[in-house]
């Protein structure tokens, strides 16, 4: 018997059983049990998700069979933590929920998952096909399936328990091969119930052989794309978070290495290299975006967080790219590329490394100085303002002791949101380790945080640090007490300047307070007390320190409310460019 038959008729299914007429006994299976063992067989062991009709049963057979399941507060927080999941093992998270409503929650974590290229499969009880397709009005009636489908990369609905198999086959391809992104699969209530023999059953199960088969690169990309690199004066690499899913990790640290050429790393790329590389130009952006003349471009978008490769943050310089994406219509999206390289990360990096022997030639040196320089220039810059003592504490003071403890605890992950609270942490602290940092992504999304809090420690075993603006916190902040009831060591960290972007806005025309200011003074940390975390109010770096410490030590939840002045921000941290009325000004 090969080794997926055995697993395959090892897999403990648990069966009803019944006397059939001569009065023999025929084991039955069902379809909960079904679509709990189709999970299971494919290595899908953690369930996030909200109870309810008609999929409570199933959660707590899950449970019992030994599934993890880990219900919310929030369908949207645990789709984006099934999201997260999928980014940090490559496996798709899964996230279930109920219809119509419960589903709508789920959906938004599902298109920002497609948007991000992240595996997940949103999994939803939907009502009755007959009577939903009649409109006849029944119980969280919604045609969910045609809903979800411009949102996701599939979706399908499974009728009938002997497809469960095939239809959890088609999710996972779907969610992890070419681009990942997000499935959307629908489980009428009906099919739940569904009976039929366990044997058959056991055989409709279908175990997916190499869901992501590798995309090997045409030898002829290869050549180009050397050929490009090889004519580089001012040669850059860009490294993305798709870099970051591919886990080609050392194939990547020898291709930057071998090649010393300057590396940018995307947000959620940082760490892939350490930060501290001396190659790296993340200290350098502008810099490197303006003056290179060739780019090479690694699991990363030429989208709107690289001004689409054009306009005057890429400087007069002509350029030259080379892009490595598994997804061809990546290709020319916004401009051309001289050297696409279409496949997997892994084999297209292996490739390059062959394809460039053993004497590749370094990049002059006249670039590498002026790189450096300029990344020395911003760093020594910086240092003074993460020492200051300024009352209340401005962002720099307080991510100065924050930089400090991701130093000494590299392993740590780290979810970030906000405007200014996520656009200075990206700056000032350093990453050591590959997908250790994680935040909002390509859409900008307040309400990652508790949802990717939850999901790093859980896929991990790892500790968080979540650095959070208290508008971003406020997205998803009652999963606080999802963090106590399942004693995750989570350290939420709220960097409390009263408002969205600053506390200051005044309303001149009513008593009603202005858009952006909440309530002064809020005790944020009051809430992870009500559950039995630990509470802490920080007013100096100093206490801050001691107080994030104290929990990554303990592993204890913690909450600390650390005071921000609320003057110390800028609208939109460093994208008010994108305002409208910013847009008009300049005109
Ligand atoms: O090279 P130069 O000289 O230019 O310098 C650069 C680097 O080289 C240098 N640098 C360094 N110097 C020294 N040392 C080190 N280590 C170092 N590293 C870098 O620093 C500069 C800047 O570098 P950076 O940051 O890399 O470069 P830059 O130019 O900023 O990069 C451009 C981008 C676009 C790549 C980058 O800015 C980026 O990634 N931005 C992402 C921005 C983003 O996604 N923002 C979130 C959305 S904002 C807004 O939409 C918000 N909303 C609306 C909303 C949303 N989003 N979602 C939902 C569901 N509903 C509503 C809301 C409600 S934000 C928000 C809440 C905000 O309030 P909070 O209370 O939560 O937060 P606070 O603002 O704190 O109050
Ligand atoms: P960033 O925001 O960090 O710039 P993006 O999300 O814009 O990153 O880009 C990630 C890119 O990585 C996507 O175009 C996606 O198709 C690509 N990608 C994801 N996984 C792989 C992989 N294993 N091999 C090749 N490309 C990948
Ligand atoms: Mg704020």
């Amino acid at each position: 018997m090969s080794d997926a038959a055995k697993k395959k008729s090892d897999t403990a299914i648990d069966t009803l059983a019944r006397k059939d007429q001569s009065g023999e006994t025929q084991e039955l299976t069902d379809g909960f049990h079904l679509i709990i063992d189709a999970l299971k067989l494919n290595g899908l062991t953690t369930i996030y998700g909200v109870p309810g009709i008609p999929i409570t049963d199933f959660g707590r057979m899950a449970q019992t069979s030994g599934i993890r399941v880990l219900s919310f507060r929030h369908e949207q927080n645990a789709g984006y933590a099934a999201a997260i999941a999928g980014f940090l093992t490559k496996k798709p998270g899964i996230c279930l929920t109920v219809s119509a409503p419960g589903f709508l929650n789920g959906l938004t974590a599902l298109a920002h998952a497609t948007t991000n290229c992240f595996p997940m499969i949103l999994m939803s009880g939907s009502s009755e096909r007959e009577i939903v397709d009649l409109q006849q009005g029944d119980y969280e009636e919604m045609d969910q399936l045609a809903i979800a489908k411009p949102l996701c990369k599939a979706a399908y609905r499974i009728l009938h328990a002997e497809d469960i198999g095939i239809g959890l086959a088609r999710a996972i391809r779907a969610a992890v091969s070419g681009r990942p992104g997000g499935v959307y699969l629908d489980l009428p209530a009906k099919l739940f119930g569904q009976v039929m023999d366990a044997e058959a059953g056991r055989k409709s199960l279908v175990e997916v052989i190499d869901a992501a088969p590798a995309q090997i690169p045409a030898p002829t990309a290869i050549e180009r794309a050397l050929d490009v690199l090889k004519s580089a004066k001012r040669p850059l690499i860009i490294l993305g978070k798709g870099a970051a899913y591919a886990q080609a990790d050392d194939a990547i640290k020898a291709l930057v290495e071998k090649s010393g050429m300057p590396f940018l790393p995307m947000s959620m790329a940082k760490g892939l290299l350490p930060d501290t590389h001396p190659q790296c130009a993340g200290a350098a952006r502008s810099t490197v975006l303006r003056e290179s003349d060739v780019v090479m471009m690694i699991g990363a978008r030429l989208n709107w967080l690289l001004s689409h490769g054009k306009g005057k943050n890429w400087g007069e310089a002509p350029k030259k790219f080379i892009q490595i994406d598994i997804e061809p219509k990546e290709m020319d999206s916004n401009v051309e590329i001289a050297a696409p390289v279409v496949g997997d990360i892994g084999s297209c990096v292996a490739a390059l490394l062959e394809g460039m022997g053993g004497n590749w030639q370094a990049p002059p040196a006249d670039w590498i100085d002026a790189v450096m320089k300029k990344r020395e220039d911003n760093v020594s810059k910086m240092a003074p303002r993460l020492v200051n003592n300024n009352v209340p504490m401005d962002y720099h003071a307080a991510l100065g002791v924050l930089r400090t403890i991701i130093k000494e605890r590299p392993d740590a992950i780290l979810v970030n949101e906000g405007a200014n609270a996520l656009d200075f942490t990206r700056g000032v602290i350093d990453m050591y380790k590959p997908r250790k940092r994680l935040d909002v992504g390509t859409w900008g999304v307040m309400g990652i945080g508790m949802g990717q809090a939850i999901a790093a420690t859980v896929e991990t075993g790892k500790p968080v640090l979540a650095i959070e603006g208290d508008s971003a916190f406020g997205f998803s902040g009652m999963e606080v007490e999802t963090i106590c009831r399942y004693k995750l060591p989570v350290c939420v960290v709220i960097f409390n300047n009263n408002g969205i972007y600053r506390g200051t806005d005044v309303n001149e025309a009513s008593s009603d307070p202005a858009t952006t200011v909440f309530v002064p003074g809020a005790r944020y940390d009051k809430i992870m007390e009500a559950f039995g975390g630990v509470g802490v109010e920080a007013t100096t770096p100093d206490e801050l320190k001691r107080a994030v410490n104290e929990a990554m030590d303990s592993g204890k939840p913690t909450l600390i409310n650390a005071v921000i002045d609320p003057a110390a921000g800028s609208e939109s941290g460093r994208i008010g460019n994108l305002n409208p009325q910013s847009a008009l000004k300049k005109k």
